[in-house]
């Protein structure tokens, strides 16, 4: 029998044309890595396991067998308790304004200064196997592995939460992930429980309108902005404190996607925003963040219309700048999933001399509680020398011992601080962490402040900065929402909320609902500031970005397509800095009028519109018109409000989705290499959102 090649052994192959016959050895590879077990002994034959006869029972001294699948059995640690389900990447942050002035923080020294990252993305609800594109906040957490050790800026894609004190954290993840009696809905805040809990909760009222604005149904982790939410204090190699917020700005530009094509999204690609980053860092079109600060003192935070401790408020940007002092940039997958992604323990307690807590009672709360929840995780206290959460630029020198899966082989007789033998780590009073001499009095009490009582205004100020499509896509995600309860008190006491907010808006909603009479508004501890003016940066329709990059152009083909307009199509968009996918019914290829084949990177059925930024449409002879897939493709693009470039051949399948190929400027007739140019130009903008009025009911 002819031995197997060295490049590609297929002993598998081999083993069981011998097995059979009761000829059980196999021959082995001349060089290259041998199989072994844990304990490093060479492995013979990882097909079959040792019987006692073949047939025959399997014997218990296989300890080859048993090793195996023990470890195989121990392969799941618990998911996190929420943001179970989340993607990372490794990344550089560079300073580009130093603020030695303000902060003795080490990655904002000077300009130019290098810090590594890791950076995880989540949803919040959904279990790990849950799709991306659910209606959820997103985490953003940034480990900066500095100078003077890690500090973890553990974030949220929405500047405000829904709560204001952790001791109601529990309640609110219980009521918004599955009903612990059914187990279900999955990653989905449309049910009984998550409203019932929120309608009870005034609090949550302005988190509960960026939650319902298209914030939450991001078009990528690259098109999302990030936000440490808390206030906290940078504090000077002095001693002084400025209070600071932190925003992370993409440079692609906030975007989103809509509703339906999320829900569709999910069944077509439920790994739509990992795949989305792996791909962007696999072609070297490294996604990028600014980082925004912005800054203020005592004397801002008291002329200040709320608490900027309160974490169910935010300040808006025209009354506190946002300074741009530095750029992340992510430029390398993970090699390993749970080694990295899954085993990196983000704690917002890690913070590094420069960098200091306020007395937001949220962030107090969650000091506990990442510390804590990773014992669990992890199981136990040595996770900090797992290679991605060990500090990188500094050293780690302390007498902190044993423990589970200690891996540290530390030598000598010296474990306590004093000693009198001269040796080991010092604490050091000028280099080490000293908290900020913040002056604390008052009595042990249970209060919450009466500056955190305002409820209404800032929920008011989030919906009159949207557009009117945006306030549209809120009133539709309220309807389907509630809809999902079926408690008629819960809907009622949600629309009761949002007469405090916007009477319009309650109006609609009710009668969207099917209510017949409006509910009374509940009474309200602070009357709604009508006064506060819209703020521009809060809206993600306006501005839109200013190119296409990092976008995906999806171009439906068929056999005789023109192939010209295909590479002009391909040139626009290589411009941009975009990419182009080919979908065609088959994904063999597909014949362009000059008689070639050209590669196809999607086929149709499996590629819906749903997943790519724009369309063109460039069918050959091969007509598209009769296609259920290719209908689908033209309708939802056309309903989703993408612009769509067609040929004069695409007229027929264009008709037979009920569609005029000049009935709004989103529909672009491609017929030269200057139209394509001029189609892509178009497809800057996120989309063609004039065309929703017309077509929404
Ligand atoms: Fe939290 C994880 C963000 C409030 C308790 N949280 C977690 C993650 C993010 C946030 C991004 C995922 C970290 C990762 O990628 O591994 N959490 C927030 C934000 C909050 C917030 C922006 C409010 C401003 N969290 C919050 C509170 C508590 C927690 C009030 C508890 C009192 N969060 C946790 C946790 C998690 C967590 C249970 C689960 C997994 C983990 O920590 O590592 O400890």
């Amino acid at each position: 029998m002819a031995g197997p090649s060295k490049q590609t052994p297929d002993f598998g192959a081999l083993i069981s044309k011998t097995g059979l016959g009761g000829e059980v050895h196999q021959h082995a590879p001349d060089d290259g890595e041998r199989l072994t077990t844990a304990q490093g002994v060479v492995i013979a034959d990882n097909q079959n396991s040792l019987r006692a006869g073949a047939p025959g029972p399997t014997l218990m001294e296989d300890f080859a067998l048993r090793e195996k699948i023990f470890h195989f059995d121990h392969e799941r640690i618990p998911e996190r308790v929420v943001h179970a389900r989340g993607y990372g990447a490794h990344g550089t942050f560079i300073c580009t304004r130093a603020l030695g002035d303000v902060t003795r923080a080490a990655p904002f020294a000077t300009e130019g200064q290098e810090t590594e990252v890791f950076v995880r993305f989540s949803t919040v609800a959904g279990s790990k196997g849950s799709p991306d594109l659910a209606r959820d906040v997103r985490g953003f957490s940034v480990k900066f592995y500095t100078s003077e050790g890690n500090w973890d800026l553990v974030g949220n894609n929405i500047p405000v939460f829904f709560i204001q004190d952790a001791i109601k954290f529990p309640d609110l993840v219980h009521a918004v992930k599955p009903a612990p009696d059914r187990g279900f809905p999955q990653a989905q805040s449309a049910h009984d429980n998550f409203w019932d809990f929120i309608s009870l909760t005034p609090e949550a009222m302005h988190m509960i309108m960026w939650q319902m604005s298209d914030r939450t149904i991001p078009r990528s982790f690259t098109t999302m902005e990030g936000f440490g939410v808390h206030t906290f204090r940078f504090v000077s190699a002095e001693g002084k404190s400025t209070f600071v917020k932190f925003h992370w700005k993409p440079r692609m530009g906030l975007q989103s996607v809509v509703w339906d094509e999320a829900v569709k999204s999910n069944g077509a690609d439920p790994d739509r925003h990992r795949r989305d980053l792996w791909d962007a860092i696999e072609r070297g079109d490294f996604p990028e963040w600014d980082l925004g600060v912005q800054m203020f003192d005592q004397d801002f935070a008291d002329s200040f219309a709320f608490d900027v401790l309160d974490p169910t408020k935010l300040i808006p940007e025209e009354e506190c700048p946002v300074e741009l002092i530095g750029t992340l940039r992510l430029d390398r997958a993970v090699d390993n999933f749970f080694a990295e992604t899954e085993q990196v323990a983000f704690c917002t307690a890690n913070v590094i001399p420069g960098i200091d807590f306020s007395d937001d009672p949220l962030l107090q709360g969650r000091n506990f509680s990442y510390l804590d929840t990773q014992l669990k995780r992890l199981g136990g206290p040595n996770f900090t020398k797992l290679p991605v959460n060990q500090p990188r630029g500094c050293l780690v020198s302390n007498y902190q011992q044993d423990g589970h899966m200690q891996t540290e082989h530390r030598k000598g007789r010296i474990n306590y601080e004093p000693n009198g033998w001269g040796e080991g780590p010092r604490a050091h009073p000028l280099e080490g962490y000293v908290s900020y001499k913040q002056q604390v009095t008052g009595d042990k009490v249970r209060l919450r402040p009466e500056s955190f009582s305002d409820h209404y205004s800032q929920a008011r100020q989030f919906y009159i900065s949207q557009t009117a499509s945006e306030q549209g896509h809120i009133l539709a995600a309220l309807a389907f929402e509630l809809s999902k309860c079926t408690e008629p008190a819960i809907r009622e006491r949600m629309v009761a909320h949002l007469m405090h907010i916007d009477t319009e808006l309650a109006e609609s909603a009710a009668e969207k609902l099917g209510m017949t009479d409006m509910p009374e508004p509940p009474p309200a501890a602070q009357p709604t500031q009508m006064g506060l003016k819209p703020s521009a940066a809060l809206s993600i329709q306006s501005p839109s970005p200013d190119s296409f990059k990092g976008r995906v152009l999806g171009v439906l083909i068929s056999d005789g397509f023109d192939g010209g307009l295909l590479m002009a199509l391909k040139t626009a968009v290589k411009k941009e800095g975009g990419v182009v996918r080919i979908v065609a019914p088959k994904i063999g290829g597909a014949m362009c009028s000059s008689d070639n084949l050209h590669p196809v990177t999607d086929q149709l059925g499996g590629a819906p519109s749903v997943l790519f930024d724009a369309v063109a449409i460039l069918p050959g002879e091969q007509s598209l018109s009769a296609s259920p897939a290719a209908i689908d493709f033209l309708k939802d693009a056309h309903v989703h409000c993408k612009h769509i470039g067609a040929s004069e051949s695409a007229m027929d399948l264009i008709a037979a989705c009920g569609l005029n190929s000049a009935q709004d400027d989103g529909m672009h007739r491609l017929s030269d290499p200057a139209s394509a140019q001029a189609f892509v130009t178009a497809c800057r903008t996120q989309r063609f959102w004039e065309r929703e009025a017309a077509i929404l009911p």
